[in-house]
């Protein structure tokens, strides 16, 4: 297949597009570094260096003597879309290129303006392009279990049947999200269902929960090609950001109760089902919604994961309650389905103590690149 990867640079980017590489795909990736850049300006870079992305295919080109087309330039420019759409004419269509973190969006006016205008325009030249460019091409967007927030009754995999007055209807599972970017995740939801009900197209649209790890079968080919590894409070997910405190002899955070619950999976997990997303496509006219986890913690339940797998390495690692800069609940029901991915044939990577051994491992050999001061800062949410 011809697969398009926007936002190829990304933590969970760059290793789809060396997966589906390997896999013998055409591959190549958009992206205009704005993850980067983001980190720089607020001082909260990953533990440790990652080559631009014309120096990872370069890399990669050197271990497998696969190719990967790259594009460098922003999707909010037409023109770039135009080119890039019109020289690569993809089959697949695999989007990632949104500003990625939920605390960054509610930092301030200017941070949440760029996740608006980014992510929604972003999405919106996706649909464009397609439309004019590949119409028959497989739409997969990554949006996320946050869509769905945290009600008090089971969570649907994207839609439920509603009995109105003797009379039923189908529809998209109600979305209420706790933060500006998981709402505009939502938007991207509205803007697919309604193209794909007004131009037929063909739409995936992968209800992602947090994702732990860095290591794939391809990243382990070469430690340059790792993907981001985040610790800090706005780009780091909680797992990533624990096993960075637990190596640093920093508390682990655990906001507010900890009873915080999400559905996780292992980044190999992301890379598996993104490839059984493109190998069963959808029908033109058909948005197919699926819940992109293998399992639910809360944040309490990680913490002492976490402080027991560090006992294997000697580390005396302690937790600490602090106050939740965010605007969430802290204690609730959470009940979310996610038969879909099941179906389609997902073997799990579960949170074993083997996958903590190797996360730990892995950071301890980068443990000279932690800098305490980019663990908290204690942006609050409202
Ligand atoms: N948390 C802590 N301590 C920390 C960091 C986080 O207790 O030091 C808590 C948060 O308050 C939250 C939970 O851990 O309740 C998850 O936080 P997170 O930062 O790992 O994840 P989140 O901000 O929700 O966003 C991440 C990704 C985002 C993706 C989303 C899936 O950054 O791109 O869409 O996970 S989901 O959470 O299911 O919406």
């Amino acid at each position: 297949m011809k697969i398009l990867i926007l936002g190829g640079d990304g933590y969970l980017g760059w290793p789809t597009a060396m997966h589906f590489s390997q896999l013998g795909h055409q591959v190549a990736v958009v992206d205009n570094y704005l993850r980067r850049k983001l980190c720089l300006e607020n001082s909260v870079e990953p533990l440790f260096p990652v080559p631009n992305l014309l120096e990872r295919i370069t890399i990669w080109r050197e271990h497998t003597e696969l190719d990967i087309l790259p594009f460098i330039g922003d999707l909010q420019d037409w023109d770039f879309v135009e080119k890039t759409f019109k020289s690569f004419t993809p089959e697949v269509v695999i989007h990632y290129a949104e500003q990625p973190s939920a605390p960054f969006s509610m930092m301030n006016r200017q941070a949440a303006s760029l996740t608006i205008s980014n992510n929604i325009g972003v999405t919106a030249n996706v649909i464009f392009a397609v439309k004019e460019f590949c119409p028959t091409a497989h739409i997969i967007k990554l949006g996320t279990m946050g869509e769905y927030g945290t009600p008090n009754i089971d969570i649907e995999e994207g839609w439920i049947d509603i009995e109105h007055k003797g009379r039923t209807d189908r529809f998209l599972y109600p979305r209420q999200a706790g933060s500006l970017y998981h709402t505009t995740k939502v938007m991207d939801t509205d803007l697919l269902w309604f193209y794909v009900r007004t131009w037929g197209l063909r739409v995936t649209d992968l209800m992602q929960g947090p994702v732990y790890g860095l290591h794939t079968d391809e990243t382990d080919i070469d430690h340059s090609l790792f993907p981001f590894f985040n610790y800090d409070e706005i780009f780091g997910t909680v797992l990533n950001r624990f096993i960075v405190q637990a190596v640093a002899g920093y508390p682990l955070t655990v906001y507010g109760k900890g009873g915080q619950t999400r559905g996780y999976l292992n980044i190999k997990d992301t890379l598996q089902c993104v490839r059984l997303a493109a190998e069963n496509p959808v029908d033109q006219g058909e948005l197919r919604i699926l819940n992109q986890f293998t399992e639910t913690f809360s944040v309490n339940d990680l913490a002492e994961k976490v402080k027991n797998a560090g006992l294997n390495f000697g580390l005396n690692v302690s937790i600490k309650r602090i106050e939740n800069p965010r605007k969430e609940a802290e204690e609730h029901y959470y009940n979310p389905a996610h038969s879909g991915f099941k179906k389609l044939g997902l073997k799990p990577n579960l949170l074993t103590e083997d996958v903590l051994n190797s996360m730990l491992e892995t950071v301890i050999k980068y443990k000279s690149g932690i800098a305490f001061h980019k663990m908290f800062r204690g942006h609050k949410w409202s």
